[in-house]
């Protein structure tokens, strides 16, 4: 309780931080960013690992994602017109506990309408643990949002529940191969055939492929000549405040 207590005063404090991870293509490109939140309490920054699950149970996932959401949103709008950053797009991580209410697609149109963001940048990543929820409506929830220009990307691919039938049920866009594939490559030969095989299947169902997880210039060279479409991880930026991630990468900046 009295850490619930804590989140709450945190979130109407401002303290959850939006901090940015930028992404890349093949040619080293800036494509655009995920957006990975922290709490400031304090000196302390806390990761995501501290606090999602939490948040999940006690439902305070729900203010926090709109939170999440809503300052993404504005960023985007910020960035409009900002040869560097305008043609961003933002990736946002969304709960399977948000993805449940019913209201979910309603809340994002307020936000959309609200912000004025340009819907077709956001890019609404889903785990595979959505696909063991009710597909119905889940399914439904993401038709209306695909219907706002909204895309959807499948977090973590590779590591869950997925059956291959849920790529041709659901409106994605993106798949994002698990960096746990990522790791392996050049290492477990095993690893590399799967991280060829994600990539080969996203060809087939016509989907962008994004690698998580870059480290090391192997991987790097590997991932770009297997042709994925952008990449992220530490080798090319490691997550940083919104601010100064627009600081770095802005024409202007
Ligand atoms: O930020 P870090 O790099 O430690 O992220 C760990 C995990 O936390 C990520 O895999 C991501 O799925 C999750 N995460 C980060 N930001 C958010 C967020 O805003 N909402 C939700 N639901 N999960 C997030
Ligand atoms: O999949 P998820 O949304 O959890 O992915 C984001 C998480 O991955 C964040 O916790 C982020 O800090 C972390 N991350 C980003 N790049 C790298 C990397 O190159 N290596 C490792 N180990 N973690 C990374
Ligand atoms: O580059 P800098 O010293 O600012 O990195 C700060 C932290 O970011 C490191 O302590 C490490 O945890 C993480 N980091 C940066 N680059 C990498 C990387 O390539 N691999 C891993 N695993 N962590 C990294
Ligand atoms: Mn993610
Ligand atoms: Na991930």
């Amino acid at each position: 309780a009295a850490f619930e207590a804590a989140m709450r005063d945190g979130l109407s404090l401002g303290q959850f931080r939006l901090f940015c991870q930028p992404q890349f293509d093949c040619l080293g490109n800036l494509t655009g960013a995920e957006v990975l939140v922290r709490w400031q309490r304090g000196h302390d920054l806390l990761g995501p690992d501290h606090f999602i699950g939490f948040a999940e149970e006690s439902g305070l996932i729900l203010p926090l994602g709109e939170h999440v959401l809503k300052e993404s949103c504005r960023a985007l709008v910020r960035w409009e017109g900002d040869p560097a950053l305008g043609h961003l797009k933002l990736a946002v991580n969304v709960s399977v506990h948000q993805m449940r209410d019913p209201d979910f697609a309603l809340r994002v149109g307020h936000i959309l309408e609200a912000t004025g963001a340009p819907a077709q940048r956001l890019y609404l990543e889903l785990t595979e643990s959505v696909f063991a929820e009710d597909l119905q409506e889940i399914t439904g929830r993401m038709h209306q949002l695909r219907a706002r220009g909204i895309c959807f990307a499948l977090d973590d691919f590779g590591t869950g529940y997925s059956s291959l039938a849920y790529l041709q049920r659901f409106p994605l866009s993106a798949l994002k191969i698990d960096r746990s594939f990522v790791r392996n490559i050049g290492i477990d030969p095993g690893s590399s055939s799967i991280v060829e095989a994600i990539i080969g299947l996203a060809r087939k169902f016509e989907l962008e492929i994004v690698a998580e997880g870059v480290e090391l210039e192997a991987q790097r060279s590997f991932l770009a000549h297997g042709g994925c479409s952008s990449m992220q991880g530490f080798l090319l930026g490691r997550p940083v405040p919104m601010a100064e991630f627009e600081h770095a990468y802005s024409a202007a900046g």
